[in-house]
């Protein structure tokens, strides 16, 4: 167990598995729970009763507000390993001690949605990650994305409004697809290059453990010595980058709103953790103008062709929460939570992160103590004359609180950088007070077509179909504009293929970026491939024989598959239980589907989720017996990633692996 984990488990818990009297609040055992106090049977409630009032008056302030951006979210307890010592970089303690473990607390997020909306809109992912080091807490609040909407945190609000549900009807509920986001990205093009990866398959992440998580900033490392390095951090998952497609994101949004978190914690449950790797890009100070962007820019991303990622560790996510609210939900991130070794740039979007994160806490969390909630608090000693305010959980004990102070001989104390304390790093800097932006942010369109470029066929396919549909739900005005001030300054192709499917005007003036840089890193074919955590839906007929189940599910077992039984109703063959009815699942829940069936015809549900698995481009596996199969299917046999399993278990293996038959 994580060692936060286990200090929550120690200092923090009610268990109340264990057998407990019920109490009230102040301890006084209660003897009756299901009638409230009155006078007759029939009579009117009495104010005395204690217990009836302080159960309703908690129940009746159970909610707080939610975050108003990252409001749905699902975290997960685990640590984080460094390989070797980065002191050539930084002093950060737990960087710098190959070996070294360091709890860590991350929670993933859709951004525009509302706490209750589904999992998989097309939409930007939070990776928020707290390592709770010897030195203090340092979270690392990144995104799935490497780049951002805009240069200046001065625009946040005007673009947060503007992709959250419209202010006069509330609708749609968590979907750039609308007027306003679109109106907002068209007259503010330094969005462009995000909105390509937010048209991306990247938007729509097959489960947590199977997407990248970004720092997104350039931030600084400083070593021992005082030197500092710029970087940009990147997580790297393990079992690879993969995304469902957008027609099935939909379906599943119906079936199963929960369904990232869902799969991700039945994983952690079964022992299965999701698995990323630490990796730094890093630019010497006195390289910081020898790109063709300003590295400052948060709305440009450092190809990883000209900067190589070093993988420099790994973080393990394998303890879910015990309460979502105690845990997920009060859990307070902050960019400006640091640690010796670790700065700031002047990146304009990075400063202004610096203010919001804490102010937003104080409403959310209802006070300037939500650092004492267990979840947040350091695992490190901490000591301060900050007093008192709302929820002070603390019992500080002394004459004093105030420094410099003679009577407690000036304790709590400041520590010199040789002791620890942290110290701001020594950047020069000069300039009048402006309200402006340098001319090297000013590039919108190159980093837009570098991404286009590095896409792969089908990956490009997505993106043109995405533009179509988000501008489709537009009017025609709204449309015209995304086309003539947007992306024609991107590239033609697109502009013409969505301008055809949307109905909006041309224009005549071809207008695209020329960038011809591609970055093979940013297409996801280039990937990592595996089976963990990979699941399969087997359809089977009840006239199926209870040893060809058996060794079915032993033989997807083997390989660390996770197989669901099927059919239209629980069947009971020999001593194996179907798991789900076709009433209860669907294809797009799975990765892939295999079909058993025995003399009889597939009903009319099976043949819909052998379509739709097929519409996909999902792996398809039969039994030798099933061939019949394809009578009532609209595909056959021999179609690409369609693989009779008794004769080639391994070609099965193969298209799960590959995620998606995309020649299909
Ligand atoms: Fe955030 N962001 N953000 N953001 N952000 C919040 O803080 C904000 C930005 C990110 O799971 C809020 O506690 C401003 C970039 C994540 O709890 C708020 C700006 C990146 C999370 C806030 C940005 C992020 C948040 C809302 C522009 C990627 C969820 C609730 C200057 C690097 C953390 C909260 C969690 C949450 C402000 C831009 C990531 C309002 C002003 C860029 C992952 O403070």
């Amino acid at each position: 167990m994580s060692k936060k984990k286990d200090e929550l488990n120690q200092r923090d818990t009610i268990d109340n598995t264990k057998k407990a009297p019920l109490t009230t609040n102040q301890g006084l055992p209660v003897s009756e729970d299901e009638f409230s106090l009155k006078a007759g049977e029939r009579g009117p409630t009495l104010m005395e009763d204690f217990h009836f009032r302080e159960k309703m008056t908690h129940f009746d302030h159970e909610r707080i507000p939610e975050r108003v951006v990252h409001a749905r979210g699902f975290a997960f307890h685990g640590e984080f390993e460094v390989y070797e010592s980065l002191e050539k970089y930084t002093k950060a303690k737990f960087l710098t001690e190959p070996g070294k473990k360091t709890p860590v607390f991350v929670r993933f997020s859709t951004v525009a949605g509302s706490r209750g909306s589904m999992d998989i809109p097309r939409d930007v992912r939070g990776f928020a990650t707290k390592f709770y080091t010897e030195e203090g807490n340092y979270d690392l609040v990144g995104n799935n994305m490497p780049v951002f909407f805009m240069q200046d945190a001065i625009k946040f609000p005007d673009f947060v409004h503007a992709v959250k549900p419209e202010p006069h009807n509330e609708m749609p509920q968590a979907a750039s697809a609308h007027n306003t986001f679109w109106d907002y990205v068209s007259m503010n093009t330094e969005s462009a290059h995000m909105v390509m990866w937010l048209m991306s398959d990247r938007a729509i992440p097959r489960s947590f453990n199977m997407m990248e998580g970004f720092g997104v900033h350039a931030f600084r490392l400083v070593n021992a010595e005082g030197k500092s390095h710029f970087v940009k951090f990147h997580w790297k998952p393990k079992d690879g980058m993969h995304s469902v497609l957008w027609d099935e994101a939909q379906i599943i949004n119906g079936k199963n709103i929960d369904f990232n978190r869902q799969t991700m914690w039945e994983n952690v449950e079964k022992g299965i953790p999701a698995e990323f790797e630490l990796g730094l890009q890093i630019i010497p100070e006195e390289d910081e103008f020898k790109m063709d962007f300003d590295i400052l820019d948060p709305t440009k991303l450092w190809p990883e062709e000209d900067v190589p990622v070093q993988i420099v560790g790994k973080m393990t996510l394998n303890q879910n929460v015990d309460n979502v609210f105690a845990e997920t939900e009060q859990v307070a991130f902050h960019p400006g939570s640091v640690v010796p070794g670790i700065d700031f740039t002047n990146d304009p979007l990075l400063q202004g992160r610096l203010f919001s994160y804490t102010d937003t806490q104080l409403i959310r969390l209802g006070g300037p103590n939500f650092h004492q909630l267990p979840i947040n608090r350091p695992l490190c000693p901490f000591s301060n004359n900050q007093r008192d305010g709302y929820g002070q959980m603390s019992i500080h004990k002394g004459q004093t609180s105030y420094h410099i102070n003679q009577m407690n001989d000036n304790q709590p104390e400041p520590a010199s950088a040789e002791d620890g304390g942290y110290e701001h790093y020594h950047e020069k800097v000069e300039g009048r007070k402006v309200q402006a932006r340098s001319d090297s942010f000013k590039d919108h369109f190159s980093q837009a077509k570098l991404f286009l470029n590095s896409l792969s066929k089908h990956e490009k396919q997505h993106l043109y179909d995405a533009f179509s549909f988000e501008l489709g739900k537009c009017d025609m005005e709204i449309r015209n504009q995304v086309i003539s001030e947007l992306i024609n300054h991107i590239d033609r192709d697109l502009t013409e293929y969505v301008a055809d499917k949307v109905g909006a005007e041309l224009p005549d003036e071809v207008n695209e970026s020329t960038y011809e840089k591609s970055s093979p890193a940013l297409s996801m074919t280039n990937t990592n491939f595996s089976l963990n955590t990979r699941t399969v839906g087997v359809i089977i007929m009840p006239d199926v024989a209870e040893t060809t189940l058996k060794e079915t599910k032993q033989k997807l077992e083997e390989q660390g598959l996770q197989p669901t039984f099927i059919s239209d109703k629980i069947y009971h063959i020999g001593d194996i239980t179907l798991d789900a009815t076709f009433d209860t699942v669907h294809s797009v829940l799975f990765d892939s589907l295999i079909v058993i069936s025995g003399e009889k015809p597939l009903p009319a549900p099976a043949i819909e989720n052998l379509e739709i698995a097929y519409k996909h481009k999902k792996a398809i596996g039969f039994g030798t017996d099933s061939v019949n199969i394809f009578d009532s299917l609209s595909f056959s046999q021999n179609d690409p990633g369609i693989t009779d399993i008794e004769q080639d278990f391994d070609g099965f293996l193969n298209n799960v692996k590959g995620h998606r038959v995309w020649e299909r």
